[in-house]
């Protein structure tokens, strides 16, 4: 019987490599595919009822050879992808994946890549999700394959589920995630003026902490926050799950998106450019939206007043809009914006930052195929 050593790609990607059997002499893939490996517990694998999982040596076989995914994409395409906590937008509990296409646009069919939970709960159920923020980044090794932060604000607890690389469900057990620490999301000291106050938006940072403090970039993404009425930049440390702690957080408060430093009912989605986030701010409830270049959030950690692109007054509300995910759609270099409606309705926009107008393509209803809900 051969054991996988999957270990390291083949040394050319794009040819055929030995054909690899895991410890049961099953094919991890067959000549004809160009797939890398890495060695691990599969999805596959019994799990007891303590979430353990007893796998041993597997192999998983993933199709995206390039070292590190592109900005929000989960399938292995470099095409940033839709990725939707159910139990709103019109879906049933999970975390519903739509593949976005070449167009900006996406493949409406969407399966749930959370259907195994969250690890919150044993076992594991696509419920786990319900309330959940769920952003993507390199949180497990600072590149390869988009992670998943999973963060409940109602408990300021978070979990990273590690990616995949082709747009399969997720694994909650043992070896494939890592929990994070409450302090993370949490004031245990008063930085914010109020003890105990949880973050209740959360976007990815990039490497904004250690760009403006000249430090080397590596990868591990920033959260930005948003704690008692707060702008925050809290940098990512070295270690899969590692962050300094909310008490030792960056604060970019000075100006909120009207101006006043208050972010109180505004919530966060990002995407990186170069590596440092660009940051959509909509106002929950009026609907209010504005955009903060990567150079005007490094300008507010030095403390200096920036505008924001003002984009909408209105329209852009949770109750209409539950879902907000920025991505460049159009290769542009400028991020745009998808938005799903509280019927399940996914639309593009793509940003002119030169005009501050978003552009719509054509909606799309999101397709729950038969069986998967
Ligand atoms: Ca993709
Ligand atoms: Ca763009």
């Amino acid at each position: 019987m051969t054991s996988a050593h999957a270990d390291t790609a083949p040394d050319d990607p794009t040819r055929p490599g030995p054909v690899i059997t895991d410890a049961s002499g099953s094919a991890c893939g067959d000549e004809a595919s160009p797939a890398s490996y890495r060695t691990g517990t599969a999805a596959g694998s019994p799990v007891s009822a303590d979430g353990a999982v007893d796998g041993g040596t597997a192999c998983r076989s993933f199709a995206d050879p390039s070292p590190t995914a592109a900005d929000g994409d989960l399938t292995g395409d470099d095409l940033p992808d839709l990725a939707v906590v159910g139990a709103q937008a019109g879906l049933p509990s999970g975390l519903w994946l739509a593949r976005g296409t070449a167009d900006g646009q996406i493949d409406p069919v969407v399966t749930d890549v959370g259907e195994q939970g969250t690890g919150a709960a044993s076992p594991g159920s696509p419920s786990d999700w319900d309330g959940i923020q769920a952003i993507t980044g390199h949180f497990q090794t600072g590149a390869d394959f988009n992670d998943v932060l999973a963060y409940r604000p109602a408990t300021g607890t978070g979990t990273i589920l590690f990616g995949n690389g082709d747009g399969s469900a997720l694994s909650p057990y043992s070896g494939h995630e890592v929990n994070v620490n409450s302090l993370v999301f949490t004031d245990s000291s008063g930085v914010t003026g109020a003890p105990g106050s949880k973050a209740t938006s959360i976007a990815g940072g990039g490497d904004l902490y250690r760009t403006v403090n000249d430090m080397p970039r590596a990868g591990f993404p920033d959260l930005l926050m948003v704690v008692n009425g707060q702008l925050w930049d809290e940098p990512g440390m070295m270690t899969a799950g590692a962050f300094i702690g909310l008490d030792n957080a960056l604060p970019l408060t000075g100006t909120g998106p009207t101006g006043t430093g208050d972010w109180t009912g505004w919530s966060l989605t990002s995407s990186l450019v170069d590596g440092l986030p660009a940051l959509f701010a909509r106002n929950e409830a009026t609907g209010a939206l504005y955009y903060y270049t990567p150079q005007q959030l490094q300008d507010l950690a030095y403390g200096t007043p920036v505008t924001p692109l003002h984009l909408a007054d209105s329209g852009y509300d949770s109750a209409a809009l539950p879902v907000l995910q920025a991505a460049d759609l159009n290769s542009d270099g400028t991020p745009d914006l998808r938005t799903v409606s509280a019927t399940g309705v996914s639309t593009a926009w793509i940003l002119d930052p030169a005009t501050g107008t978003l552009t719509a393509r054509p909606a799309q209803s999101l397709d729950i195929p038969d069986g998967t809900a």
